[in-house]
């Protein structure tokens, strides 16, 4: 297991920070956010530590297909397959990302609008 020792994801994924976890797979870990944007607001995670999408696509193609098809899952298993679902990636600080352990946001059960803010 890749992981840092000051990484908040990877303290959940090691049960020393509590989540309300969906869905689990080998090496692929769904929750739900604690700031949820819409009725389904679901973090898909690897497990091993990459700090965000490009450094996973970089290092493991394999599993950055293994969060893309968990992420799917839990769209389907929360119902919101059907009638569309956005996934976003946040990479790096001025697209918003403030948790840097790579994360899938699965949001979806609400129009969600476009362009995002
Ligand atoms: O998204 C980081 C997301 O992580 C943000 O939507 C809040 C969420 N978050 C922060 N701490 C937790 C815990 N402990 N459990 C669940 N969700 C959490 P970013 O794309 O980096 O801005």
């Amino acid at each position: 297991m890749v992981s840092e020792a000051d990484c908040l994801f990877c303290r959940i994924v090691a049960g020393e920070i509590p989540a309300r976890v969906v869905l689990e797979t080998e090496r692929t870990l769904a929750f739900r956010d604690v700031n949820p944007q819409a009725p389904t607001h679901v973090l898909v995670i690897p497990k091993d530590h990459y700090r965000d999408a490009a450094a996973l696509a970089a290092a493991d193609h394999g599993l950055a297909d293994e969060v893309l098809r968990t992420a799917h899952t839990v769209a389907e298993q929360e119902g919101v397959a059907e009638a569309g679902y956005r996934l976003v990636f946040n990479t790096g600080p001025e697209a918003g990302q403030t948790v840097f352990h790579v994360h899938g946001h699965v949001l979806g059960g609400r129009g969600l609008t476009w362009p995002p803010g």
